[in-house]
């Protein structure tokens, strides 16, 4: 009873499964399914076969032109030196157009690059999300995974294709770059008068630090009744005694009230989608409706203005951008 720790877990190694039979037209899995110990320390120990379709194949291919695009890019970047290439790389950037294109299309040397970059890595995420919805229903499952997915697309789009367009200007998009997007993030936040003041990106970190802290609470409740094979959710859901039982009156005995075994999931869904859903609604008003977040706030009374020193806010001085 004693034995089970966050470390120690049950290995479940049966027959290798090879999947309900494909319907008609569909393309055959790949890939003979093998068993491997060490991934069945972290997850299911049978790797394959996997379904890649005629969705999949595209959206992969679509993936690699974008990776091989802003790859090359990078290299070429640090004249073809490839230990540059790699000591650099945190650093290396593929750019958007400047603001003097506006929405037109730039030779590839001055944006152009970005724009089919962002073109084929679209595609490689839209192709995958019809691919989690497609799949989903061949497996007669819900599309709940793929509404879930949509939420983060909804956020990568607004940053790097909708906002774009409605300011103008593909300038306002985000490099590709591991540092680059990280400095295009602080700047946006300076350049809109402090990210802090915006609404919903304070609901979005509501719905983040929500999610980690859902995470934590229902990882470590089912792996605490572990032992009662808490994990095993169905047969458990009605009885007296059980894991489910258990797990539930621990957090109605310390909180006063308990999720049950179906809510926990709800909530755990509604908390990451509503992360990206609220956040790219903060983008997206972001410089099109509000143009500084500081002075909304003081505006709508949760910011106090500068107290009478003298002090004046930058973004309010003449020449600041408008
Ligand atoms: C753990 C699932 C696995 C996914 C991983 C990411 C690439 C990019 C590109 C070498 C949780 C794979 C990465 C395919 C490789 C090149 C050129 C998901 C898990 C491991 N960010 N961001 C990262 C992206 C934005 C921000 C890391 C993507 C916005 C901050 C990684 C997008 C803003 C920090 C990364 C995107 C923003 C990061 C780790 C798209 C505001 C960090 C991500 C498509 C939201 C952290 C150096 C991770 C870091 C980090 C990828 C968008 C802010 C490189 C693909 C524009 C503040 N981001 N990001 O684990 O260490 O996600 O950065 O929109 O501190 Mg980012
Ligand atoms: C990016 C969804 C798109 C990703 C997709 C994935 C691939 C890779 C790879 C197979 C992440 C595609 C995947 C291509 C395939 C493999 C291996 C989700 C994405 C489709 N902020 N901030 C947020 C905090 C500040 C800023 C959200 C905290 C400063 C900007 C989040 C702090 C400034 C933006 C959040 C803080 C600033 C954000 C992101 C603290 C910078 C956004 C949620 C404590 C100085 C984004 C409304 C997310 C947003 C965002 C948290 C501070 C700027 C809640 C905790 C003040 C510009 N910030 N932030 O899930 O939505 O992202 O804002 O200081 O755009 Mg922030």
């Amino acid at each position: 009873m004693g034995y089970q720790n966050i470390f120690t877990q049950i290995q479940v190694k049966g027959p290798l499964e090879p999947g309900i039979p494909l319907p008609q037209g569909d393309f055959p899995r790949v890939g003979e399914p093998t068993s491997n110990y060490w991934l069945g320390k972290f997850a299911n120990a049978q790797i394959g076969p996997i379904y890649l379709g005629r969705l999949g194949v595209a959206s992969l291919v679509c993936g690699f032109i974008a990776i091989e695009i802003i790859g090359l890019n990078m290299w070429a970047s640090v004249g073809w030196d490839p230990i540059q290439f790699i000591r650099l790389m945190p650093w290396l950037a593929l750019e958007p157009p400047g603001p003097e294109w506006g929405l037109r299309i730039p030779p590839l040397a001055q944006g152009g690059w970005w724009l089919m970059a962002g073109f084929f890595l679209t595609a490689a995420i839209l192709l995958w999300w019809l691919r989690t919805y497609r799949r989903a229903i061949a497996l007669g499952m819900g599309t709940h995974v793929a509404w879930a997915f949509a939420s983060a697309i909804w956020l990568y789009l607004v940053l790097g294709f909708i906002r774009p367009i409605l300011m103008g200007s593909w300038s306002e998009a985000v490099p590709f770059g591991i540092f680059p997007h990280l400095d295009w993030t602080a700047a946006f936040s300076i350049r809109y008068g402090n990210l802090f003041y915006n609404p919903f990106h304070a609901l979005s970190i509501v719905f983040l630090y929500g999610s980690t802290l859902l995470f934590a609470m229902h990882g470590a409740t089912i792996l605490a009744v572990g032992r009662y094979g808490g994990e095993r959710e169905l047969e458990h859901i009605t009885d007296r005694g059980t894991a489910a039982e258990r797990a539930a009156l621990f957090w109605r005995w310390t909180m006063g009230w308990n999720a049950t075994f179906e809510s926990i999931h709800r909530w755990a869904w509604w908390f990451a989608v509503l992360t990206t859903l609220t956040g790219g609604i903060g983008i997206l008003l972001t410089g099109t409706v509000v143009d500084n977040w500081y002075l909304f706030a003081v505006q709508n009374s949760f910011a106090p203005a500068y107290p009478p020193t003298g002090v004046v806010d930058p973004a309010t001085l003449p020449g600041a951008m408008q």
